[in-house]
């Protein structure tokens, strides 16, 4: 039976290549055969958008076939697996990632066009999948893709929320919030598991048992719900492997509500069950504040506990003894969002597999790993005890147990340091009695990274001081990183070119340090002109884009300036807008001659805010009075454009990218943990406006200082700066353009005084006034070398030459390596 079974496998692998061919005729039948029997609409007949649903399934098809060997492979050689926790994965589209990492994009744009269609054209019908709110979850998503073209055994999990991040729509120049409902035109990207689901439980009590002789405790839940699986193929480049990222909906269990069906009150026991879908409805829009919502709490834990029933199916389908396990399993925690699993596996082993306490931690210490993505102690998740308790009983048990052994091996260094010892405690007294998310990761993890050297700097001496010195071994750097694949390949198609052509091969796409060959031909005349049209051609495309959106005509010849980013007060969206003011100020006070001498600009802003966060959504209605004000003014002419572009999302930001010649990173200095958009503008050579903050730190290392423009306070002065507080004077000139705001100069006067306040009477805590004359004179900086073209191609070409480092192809090698121990497994297919 058994040699049966595999000489069938054999069979199945030799005929691999006999299954869904890729030329053009091939590609076509199965289009068309989408078309007839998918969409179900006459292949005589179909739009756009039925096309792209056609054309999506038939490269689904191709993506499934993959994932099918890949992982049959990985079970066949059973290699170390590296489990990738995150609650926000930020997709964006997939019709043209998949497609160029497939390798067959030539194919189907030419079976397309003979089809009648436009390659193009179709994949602009995709809508983005926004599973997560900002960097962190876009980040997410690079290290899926990058994960994918190492082959590495890596799966991802997370939730398949029904309502993405909300949809901005802009009404007067105030930011709306619109419910996303991605799926409502299905979603050909993923695959339905039926059969792949597991309970999730919660409420209820804890109780003893005596189990051969041995007093332990059992949770008794109250309530059920389901986790479904929904399969999403993440292919890698250049290789037959594909990865899963994995994502769990809610569904009513039929366990438990059984009682209501006998009583007779049948609606409202359906109604009920219905509630249990609300767990996996709706992302949560606020980037990095915890409220300490019981949803939110739920959402964690329901596919924590999904994620976690699932990989250790797996693991027991081929080992007996959780001896093993820290030899086969690695688990990432994407910030403390999952870092429940730590007390869930805990519980797992301990209640269910019946290991002794000490050698379930044991094994629990080495598997998991935590990436903070955050800066500031306050930023920190904290769950209150009460409603862990009641949510969640025996966790919080667990987490008692896990703190009461930790303070115990504290004591053993710190003796009777009080102070120390509840800085360090899992548990918060005061007011709300809280569990400290990252403590318990801290107590567990045996990596803890952070996200660039400056931020693992402020981790090590200001956010887990006592810690460090306590395990200092823990404590890792690992640079963000960004896929070139969908930043250059995908997104900027004239650029891959020119960089393949110069470098002459393909080999950076897999291996990007080799675009630092690019140096050599930074001055070299005809890479110029190429690369110069290049610009043109993406400026071209984005000016539509822009005057289709907001009907502003916009000149080619002026520089784009671009900060798209979530609205945040340490990112300084405002210090950008105090900075235009204050252009729009010269300007208006100049005579004609001045005026020759000005290098027009386009100034583009987006990005959202999130719903309850007051100042940011001050911050966006300034930029639209501004815009209003300067657009319609006769004096300004091309000379200034601002446009606020709606909406931002992945999509948006490859269609900008590689349209921008400037771009703004102005966090105030000790703020950004890394950024990981400044990276997406250095590989398509648009030039840095920024802080010595986050990763901007090392982009200068790597492209020379001299090659972007540098501004502001250093991390290591902003604490005196505070210091000196209302002492502290901002230039004349910031006080100028603050008062032409608080006059009412751009209207609504009355609603920005809370804005200006910010910044102003010894408040400005972000150091906008302290900033602002360094700012403008590194917008100068800009603007003088924008007027020698050759120069600032010059510095171009050596911003994505030395993009390198910034792939997270290499992020993902340092985790690897430093973090997860796992090995390569190639598909040989
Ligand atoms: I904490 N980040 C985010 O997008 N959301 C959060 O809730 C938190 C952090 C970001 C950081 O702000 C960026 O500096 C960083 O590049 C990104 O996470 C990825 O690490």
């Amino acid at each position: 039976e058994l040699g049966g079974r595999k000489a069938k496998v054999e069979k199945m692998f030799g005929l691999m290549d006999e299954f869904l061919k890729n030329d053009t005729i091939s590609l076509q039948k199965d289009i068309l055969d989408h078309v007839e029997f998918t969409v179900a609409r006459s292949r005589f007949s179909f739009d756009d958008f039925e096309a792209y649903q056609a054309l999506a399934h038939s490269v689904r098809d191709r993506l499934i076939e993959r994932w099918h060997d890949t992982h049959q492979y990985f079970k066949k050689k059973d290699p170390k697996r590296i489990y990738f926790l995150s609650l926000e994965f930020l997709m964006g589209r997939s019709l043209t990632n998949s497609v160029t990492n497939l390798g067959i994009q030539d194919q189907y744009a030419d079976a397309l066009t003979q089809l009648g269609f436009d390659y193009e054209v179709l994949a602009e019908q995709e809508g983005d999948a926004a599973l997560g709110n900002g960097g962190l979850a876009r980040f997410a998503a690079c290290q899926m893709d990058s994960l994918a073209t190492l082959d590495y055994p890596a799966w991802g999990y997370g939730l398949r929320y029904q309502y993405g991040l909300f949809r901005q729509i802009i009404v007067d120049g105030f930011q709306h919030e619109q419910p996303d409902f991605w799926l409502n035109f299905g979603n050909p990207w993923e695959i339905e598991r039926v059969h792949v689901s597991y309970p999730v439980k919660f409420y209820g009590t804890v109780e003893e048992e005596v189990l051969n002789g041995k007093k332990c405790k059992i949770w008794i839940p109250g309530e059920s719900v389901e986790a479904v699986a929904y399969d999403n193929p993440i292919p890698g480049y250049g290789t037959r492997n594909a990865i899963n990222l994995r994502l769990w909906a809610a569904k009513p269990s039929d366990q438990y509500d059984m009682e209501s069906y006998t009583t007779g009150d049948y609606i409202n026991a359906i109604v009920n069950r219905q509630k249990a879908e609300t767990i996996s409805n709706v992302l949560y829009p606020d980037d990095r504040s915890y409220q300490g919502k019981e949803l939110r709490l739920k959402q964690q834990y329901f596919f924590v506990s999904a994620s976690l029933q699932d990989i250790m199916r797996r693991f027991k389908d081929l080992h007996r003894s959780f001896d093993e396990f820290p030899e086969k399993v690695a688990l990432q925690i994407n910030d403390t969002h999952p870092s429940i699993s730590i007390a869930e596996v805990m519980r797992v082993l301990v209640d269910e597999e019946h290991l002794d306490w000490s050698k379930a931690w044991d094994i629990a210490c080495r598997i998991f790993s935590v990436t903070i993505h955050a800066v500031q102690p306050e930023g920190l998740e904290k769950i209150p005890v009460d409603l862990l308790g009641s949510v969640l009983p025996r966790h919080l048990e667990i987490i008692y147990e896990i703190n009461y052994r930790l303070v115990e091996e504290l004591k053993k260094s710190f003796g009777q340091d009080y102070d120390k010892l509840s800085r360090m405690s899992i548990i918060e007294e005061g007011a709300v009695k809280s569990i400290r998310m990252a403590n318990l990761s801290l107590a567990c993890c045996h990596t803890v990274n952070g996200v660039s050297r400056v931020h693992l700097e402020t981790l090590k001496t200001r956010v887990f001081k006592d810690y460090y010195e306590l395990w200092p071994q823990k404590f890792q750097c690992k640079t963000n990183g960004v896929t070139q694949r969908r930043w250059i390949v995908v997104s900027n198609p004239s650029l891959c070119s020119i960089i393949s052509k110069w470098l002459g091969t393909e080999a950076w796409i897999r291996n990007v340090d080799l675009i630092s060959g690019l140096r050599e031909y930074a001055k070299d005349p005809d890479l110029h002109t190429e690369w110069k049209n290049m610009k043109r051609v993406n400026k071209m495309r984005l000016a539509e884009y822009i005057e289709t959106l907001t009907s502003v005509k916009v000149s080619l010849d002026a520089m784009f300036n671009v900060q798209i980013k979530r609205i945040h007060e340490y990112k300084r969206q405002l210090l950008n807008m105090l900075g235009i003011i204050h252009r729009y100020d010269c300007i208006k006070n100049m005579d004609e001659s001045d005026k020759r001498r000005v290098v027009p600009r386009v100034c583009i802003i987006g990005g959202k805010a999130a719903p309850g966060y007051e100042v940011a959504k001050k911050i966006i209605k300034l930029c639209h009075a501004v815009a209003d004000k300067v657009n319609n003014d006769p004096d300004v002419g091309d000379l200034l454009k601002v446009v606020f572009i709606p909406d931002y999302n992945v999509s948006v930001a490859e269609l900008v990218i590689p349209g921008s010649d400037l771009s703004q990173h102005l966090s105030t200095a000790g703020h950004e943990a890394s950024g990981t958009g400044c990276m997406k503008f250095l590989m398509n050579g648009c030039l840095l406006l920024a802080t010595a903050d986050g990763s901007a730190v090392e982009i200068a290392e790597e492209i020379g200082a001299e090659n972007m423009f540098l501004f502001g306070a250093k991390v290591d002065e902003v604490p005196a700066l505070r210091e000196k507080g209302t002492t502290l004077k901002g230039s004349l000139q910031f006080a100028r353009v603050v008062r032409m705001v608080r006059d009412g100069y751009f209207g609504f006067k009355d609603y920005f005084k809370s804005l200006c306040d910010t910044v102003e009477d010894g408040g400005d805590f972000y150091l906008l006034g302290y900033d602002f004359a360094s700012y403008l004179e590194a917008q100068a900086a800009a603007d003088r070398t924008f007027v020698d073209q050759e120069k600032w191609t010059q510095m171009s070409i050596l911003s994505t030459a030395g993009s390198g480092k910034f792939s997270s192809d290499r992020t993902i090698e340092e985790y690897a390596q430093q973090s997860w121990g796992i090995e390569p497994c190639k598909c040989p297919f």
